[in-house]
């Protein structure tokens, strides 16, 4: 039973820390739950945000366009940010105090120059798969509880594409906080509850499984 359950920690990394290059608001705050969540799991899988510097979701990288901009892709619209999470760089790092050691694999995403990808599974052109699906379904997961960073963008796309995937999904909300411009938690959570993802928290996770 136990072990078709899997808890996906969701870019824990420095520059969506406060003081990085895009930072969530309190988003050290989800180390210490995630870290005690992980004692209740025996298969931890995480994810990385792990860009070249040209990356397409990079501003710096389209003349005359902002942060926050939308830009037109050949995948459709694609948000433009701050330059973050470069390859190899301590921005990308996982947090100093996030306990890697627990986690069987590292799922590290948003790679090509050319597509985005806020999920763990599929990246932005709906296509290309990071293989994560395929391991989890090797392992017999059935369950899969995901939390980190940031709600509204990589935990909501993750949790969604884990939903359409045929993982029974549940976002453990305390263990998460999002970056939300303009409505984009909202309009997260309205879209997770759509594919059918749960809500839950550190303490009923601790204390149903
Ligand atoms: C994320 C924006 C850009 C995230 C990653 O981890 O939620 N958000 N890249
Ligand atoms: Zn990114």
């Amino acid at each position: 039973m136990m072990k078709k359950d899997a808890l996906l920690v969701v870019d824990v990394q420095n520059d969506f820390l406060p003081g990085g290059a895009l930072a969530v608001p309190e988003g050290d705050a989800v180390i210490e739950p995630i870290n005690t969540l992980m004692d209740a799991f025996d298969l931890v899988v995480m994810t990385q945000d792990w860009h070249p510097r040209g990356h397409i979701s990079f501003a710096s990288n389209h003349d005359g366009k902002n942060v926050f901009e939308c830009i037109e892709t050949d995948y459709g619209q694609q948000v433009l940010w701050p330059d973050h999470c470069v390859a190899g760089t301590f921005g990308a790092d996982f947090a100093d105090t996030l306990n890697t050691s627990r986690a069987v694999a590292i799922i590290r995403k948003g790679t090509s120059e050319r597509v985005d990808s806020y999920s763990g599974f599929v990246e932005a052109d709906g296509a290309s798969v990071t293989g994560l699906s395929g391991l989890f379904k090797s392992l017999g997961v059935t369950r899969v509880w995901v939390c980190g960073l940031a709600t509204d963008y990589c935990v909501a796309s993750t949790a969604i594409d884990a939903a359409k995937d045929g993982f029974e999904t549940r976002v453990v909300m305390d263990a998460c906080r999002g970056i939300d411009i303009d409505g984009s938690l909202q309009a997260a959570r309205n879209n997770w509850h759509k594919h059918n993802v749960q809500e839950t928290s550190v303490a009923e996770t601790i204390a149903t499984k």
